[in-house]
């Protein structure tokens, strides 16, 4: 079998060239080729210096991330950093594209580093639940200095190289990679320069200040609540320093890596990092299904989602005209926009400048006229069906041929919203999630008869404005939304039943969500929930359990944050949620009106009552079809919903849990409430009595 390392011969300089695409990933084939190479280079009396060099589109991007779980094949990744540290002839690594993770590692066993200036360098394991594991840890602090090597390692983010180059990770930018790599190794030869081996010295470790590490705990304890793999990086990295030679501060190293490639959370986050690439294959598209060019956009409304909406676009230059009805709405609208942009410049997103020139690609008014000629229209108004199929009925009117129509709906019939057109076939769901131009989910929703067209080009425009799409299939709630609701419900129920809002919500965000149920609806604002739940109380089924303990909240004009109190009690000024005795005694007097003797409520029962209602409604939602794969519900709720990513969503949840142990309790619970929603669903049923999990799915 052929390797997928070469070595070229460029006159006196041997390139070692790795030929593995797409990323040109560490699997055991390379690691083996790039020690063969390595050697045969080094025998080679005509070479006197070596370039090692990615093929295609990058340098190499890192470990072979599907090895990972498996049992390693040597060589392992150290021993070929050491012999390409240990080469006797200068090395000198060419990077373009990224250098990630093991590939930075490698890059850093060459003497010598040139990049392109458009290439970017990181150590971007965290985000795996991992730590740099071929010694990035030990090597990075010694050359770009101890508070780089934290930034870099504990964030993930990758760096350009100019900014690399200025770090003193990269020694030299080139313009021409191979060219420019191969005269840097001919001028090194030449002047005979002297081997530069990183893990020789201590380089910029003694600059650091001791207690630099300490204050990168706290702040990693605040800004990644229970998650080990940027604790575990800070501990490497205090190893570099602490350590009494190379050597022991790599074994360290290595603990800390192992410690988290056992972990629950590492095969949570991989999960994550795959399941993003795999949410973007709709296996039912017919090959070869091209996506309609975006070149203008158009949207109507400009309330907090349509101008949300609208900065995803203006942000990767794509112009965008805004329809409302009022001038006076749109100089609202345009102002937050404005104000969005600027605190964004102030923060160091982008240079000052950026805020005019988005501000720029976007275009108001209250003519329809104005629009016609967008490629997409996205309909971000009040959720309303009556004035959805209004507009609809409008914009058929006035869009051009082959325009995709679209509706930012959180919860409405695509199909009814389709009918107000004639044709159907361009109309789709595109459901952003507040704030829309921060969330990184957007949740695509096909009609029943939405074309493949539409349905490629609004999954492809996700990908262009920096989202994560999932393709839901259309009913209420779409996938995010309808499991939301059972989810929701156990939150009240148990309320009702003997626990605080305070209680629950302490213990989803012990879980790791961002904020519990009672806080995410007090920001959110409680009226527009009460609005739809009146609505659905005109048809609500006999018997089926409801509690009228949020909506007597808002009759109170406890609308959540925005009033001050809704759940909780708000100080002027300060977001924190705070118990209110109101609300306590409210909880009691509504319990004993409807007849319930409050109970203790343990920790676990919540927990297991609001995770388990999510997971046992995502499995009704696959089963219908709704969601294509288990791991289409997990990224909705990472992405849309602050499920906490290193549980991996809640579908690879249960199955962390153990589906049989999951089961049980939703038999449990629907045994003893008798209700319909805890009725197990029959996939759970299935896959369980085949001893597999949601991992095991197949359509
Ligand atoms: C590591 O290095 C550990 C070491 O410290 C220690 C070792 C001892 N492996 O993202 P794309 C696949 S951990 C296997 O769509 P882009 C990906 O799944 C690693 N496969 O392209 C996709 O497959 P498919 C540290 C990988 O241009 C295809 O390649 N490194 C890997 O938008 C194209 O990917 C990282 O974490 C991999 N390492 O972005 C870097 N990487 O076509 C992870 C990608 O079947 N990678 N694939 O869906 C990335 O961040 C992006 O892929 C990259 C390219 C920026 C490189």
């Amino acid at each position: 079998m052929s390797s997928p390392v070469v070595l070229e011969k460029h006159g006196s300089i041997g390139v070692i060239l790795v030929q593995n695409p797409p990323v040109n990933a560490l699997s055991q084939a390379v690691r083996q080729g790039l020690a063969d190479r390595l050697a045969e280079a080094i025998a080679d009396d005509d070479i006197k210096g070596v370039v090692l060099a990615g093929d295609g589109r990058t340098f190499i991007a890192g470990a072979d991330i599907r090895e990972f779980g498996k049992p390693m094949q040597a060589p392992d990744l150290n021993s070929v950093i050491r012999a390409y540290e240990e080469s006797p002839k200068p090395v000198v690594a060419a990077i373009h594209g990224t250098a990630l993770g093991g590939g930075l590692e490698t890059a850093f066993a060459a003497h010598y580093r040139v990049a392109v200036a458009k290439s970017f360098v990181g150590l971007p394991e965290v985000k795996l639940g991992l730590l740099p594991g071929a010694g990035g840890t030990q090597r990075l602090p010694r050359v770009a200095g101890v508070k780089t090597a934290l930034d870099m390692i504990t964030s993930g983010d990758m760096v350009p190289a100019p900014k690399a180059r200025e770090a003193g990770i990269v020694d030299e930018i080139v313009d021409d990679l191979i060219p420019g790599a191969v005269a840097f190794a001919e001028k090194l030869v030449a002047e005979g320069a002297p081997l530069k081996v990183i893990s020789a010295g201590r380089g910029k470790l003694d600059e650091a200040d001791p207690a630099i590490f300490d204050e990168y705990r706290a702040q990693v304890a605040k800004k990644a609540r229970g998650v080990l793999a940027p604790q575990n990086c800070i501990a490497a990295v205090e190893a570099a320093v602490k350590a009494s030679s190379f050597e022991d501060g790599l074994k360290r190293e290595r603990e800390l890596f192992a410690e988290l490639m056992e972990s629950p959370q590492r095969a949570a986050q991989i999960h994550i990092f795959f399941g993003e690439r795999e949410v973007a294959k709709i296996p039912d598209l017919p090959k070869g299904t091209e996506a309609k060019k975006i070149g203008k956009v158009a949207i109507i409304g400009c309330g907090t989602m349509g101008g949300g909406i609208a900065m995803n676009f203006a942000n990767v230059g794509i112009p965008v005209t805004i329809v409302e009805n009022e001038q006076a709405a749109l100089d609202r609208g345009f102002g937050i926009i404005r104000k969005n942009y600027e605190n964004s410049a102030k923060r160091g997103r982008f240079p000052m400048d950026e805020v005019e020139k988005r501000m720029g690609r976007l275009t108001p008014t209250t003519s329809y006229d104005d629009i016609a000629d967008a490629d997409i229209v996205i309909e971000a108004v009040f959720e309303e069906m009556g004035l959805k199929k209004e507009i609809f009925a409008k914009l058929d009117q006035v869009m051009k041929p082959g325009a995709v129509l679209a509706t930012n709906t959180s919860t409405l019939d695509i199909d009814e919203i389709a009918s107000a057109t004639k044709r159907p076939e361009d109309v789709i769901g595109t459901h952003f999630f507040s704030p829309a131009n921060v969330m990184r989910l957007l949740e695509n929703v096909r009609g029943e008869k939405s074309s493949p067209e539409t349905i490629q080009t609004v999954m492809d425009m996700g990908k262009k404005i920096g989202k994560v799409a999932v393709l839901a299939g259309n009913c209420h709630g779409f996938i995010g939304n309808r499991m939301l609701h059972p989810y929701r419900r156990q939150a009240e129920f148990l309320v009702e039943e003997g626990a605080q809002p305070e209680d629950i919500d302490r213990v989803i965000y012990d879980f790791g969500f961002a904020m519990g149920p009672f806080a995410m609806g007090d920001l959110a604002g409680l009226d527009v929930g009460y609005r739809v739940r009146q609505h659905q109380l005109k048809t609500w089924p006999q018997g089926k359990r409801y509690s009228s303990l949020g909506d007597k909240i808002v009759e109170m004009g406890r609308h959540g944050q925005k009033t001050g109190a809704g759940w909780f009690l708000y100080e002027e000024g300060d977001r924190t949620p705070k118990p209110d005795p109101v609300i306590k005694e409210l909880i009691e007097k509504h319990a004993a009106e409807a007849g319930l003797k409050r109970r203790a409520v343990s920790d676990e029962e919540i927990l297991e009552r609001c995770i388990y209602a999510l997971v046992n409604e995502g499995a009704k939602i696959l089963e219908e079809g709704i969601a294509i794969r288990p791991v289409d519900i997990d990224i909705t709720y990472v992405y849309g919903y602050a499920f906490p990513k290193h549980r991996g969503g809640p579908m690879h949840y249960a199955d962390h849990v153990g589906l049989d142990k999951v089961l049980a309790r939703i038999r449990h619970f629907h045994e003893i409430s008798g209700e319909d929603e805890w009725k197990p669903a029959k996939l759970i049923e299935d896959l369980v009595a085949q001893g597999k999990g949601f991992k095991d799915f197949t359509r």
